[in-house]
């Protein structure tokens, strides 16, 4: 399987998360590219490239322009108020309060983000641009008639919504090439969302729309980030409705029962009949995922992949979470490797 990659993830290197009450490093760090290119090349995966450039245009398909001005002008607007920190959201617009955009950073942190963990640095955005024409790269790929492509992608894009950031996410990676499908010739893309976090940036952004599958498995949002979205009776509005399929589930989840729900959301997809099929590829429902509660095991990524594989559909594999990072490359490289049929 061919590989996209850019070492411009390297330029987010954030210093801190708010975890815990405390700021830790991040668990969303360049490392966890490394883990899986070590993989890669221990296995011969497949051949890696540097992404082309497709420019602002298919990110401003999905994302609004005052929101990547936004992300391009936050960390220099942060610094030149002469904050010590890297920028962290610390207020909201909550519930019966303005949406009316501050003109401060402070304001406009909050304003623009859906959680406080994920901290604005040095490098950022570019990363972050880099990351989505990763996507793009790998989804044209697919579309010249590759059976299948990795996007490895950094940072992640499935809680990244049309106008917020959070999640360790900026760029929905995933939606932005769902739609750069569709703008170029394919009919009908779906998306399956296997990260132990629910995709609500990917929900939201297609959640009025039939043209686009939205299928996510992830920790009961009762329990598990993001909190406010993913729950079972989401299912879309309007014309998308019935375009959008959930899959809670409880605290340590085995692979037996997630699988169940695999094959009911592949049974979606295959009905839903599309051109092509994006996976969100998250591999933090690892059992030993430092922030994550399910109970899958290394070995189990191989089914992953193999079941995905039975559909038989053009597949882009996008990479989104998986924070134990010494497993990272194995977890990863065994769905794709269960996908090509190489079990070992
Ligand atoms: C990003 B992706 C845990 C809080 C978690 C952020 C998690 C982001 C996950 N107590 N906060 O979906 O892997
Ligand atoms: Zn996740």
């Amino acid at each position: 399987m061919d590989i996209i990659y850019s070492e411009k993830h390297k330029l987010r290197d954030s210093q801190t998360e708010l975890y815990g009450g405390k700021l830790v490093y991040p668990h969303e760090r360049p490392s966890r590219l490394d883990y899986i290119l070590k993989r890669v090349s221990e296995v011969g995966l497949g051949e890696i490239s540097d992404p082309d450039e497709f420019g602002m245009d298919p990110i401003h398909k999905i994302h609004d322009l005052d929101f990547t001005h936004f992300l391009q002008m936050a960390w220099g607007d942060w610094q030149k108020e002469g904050f010590k920190g890297e920028a962290i959201a610390t207020n909201w617009p909550a519930r019966r309060m303005s949406t009316k955009c501050p003109s401060f950073i402070e304001g406009k942190l909050g304003y623009y983000s859906l959680a406080s963990e994920t901290s604005i640095s040095e490098g950022t955005w570019e990363a972050s641009y880099a990351s989505a024409q990763v996507a793009l790269t790998a989804a044209e790929r697919v579309r010249n008639g590759e059976r299948s492509c990795l996007a490895l992608c950094r940072p992640p894009g499935h809680h990244a919504t049309a106008d917020m950031y959070g999640g360790y996410c900026f760029l929905n990676n995933a939606a932005i090439s769902a739609q750069h499908l569709r703008d170029t010739g394919a009919g009908k893309v779906a998306v399956l969302d296997v990260d132990f976090h629910h995709g609500n940036g990917t929900q939201d952004i297609f959640y009025p729309r039939n043209d686009i599958l939205f299928v996510s498995l992830h920790g009961d949002p009762m329990e598990a980030f993001p909190y406010y979205l993913g729950h079972a009776d989401e299912t879309g509005s309007g014309a998308g409705e019935g375009y959008n399929l959930n899959f809670p589930m409880p605290p340590k989840t085995t692979f037996e029962v997630w699988r169940k729900s695999l094959q009911k959301g592949l049974d979606k997809i295959v009905e839903f009949g599309p051109d092509a099929l994006i996976v969100s590829l998250g591999v933090d429902t690892f059992e030993n995922d430092p922030i994550s509660f399910f109970k899958l095991k290394s070995h189990d990524f191989f089914s992953i992949g193999s079941d995905i594989s039975e559909v038989c559909l053009p597949t882009l594999f996008v990479m989104e979470g998986g924070y134990d990072v010494a497993e990272i490359g194995v977890n990863v490289v065994n769905t794709l490797s269960g996908f090509e049929g190489v079990f070992s």
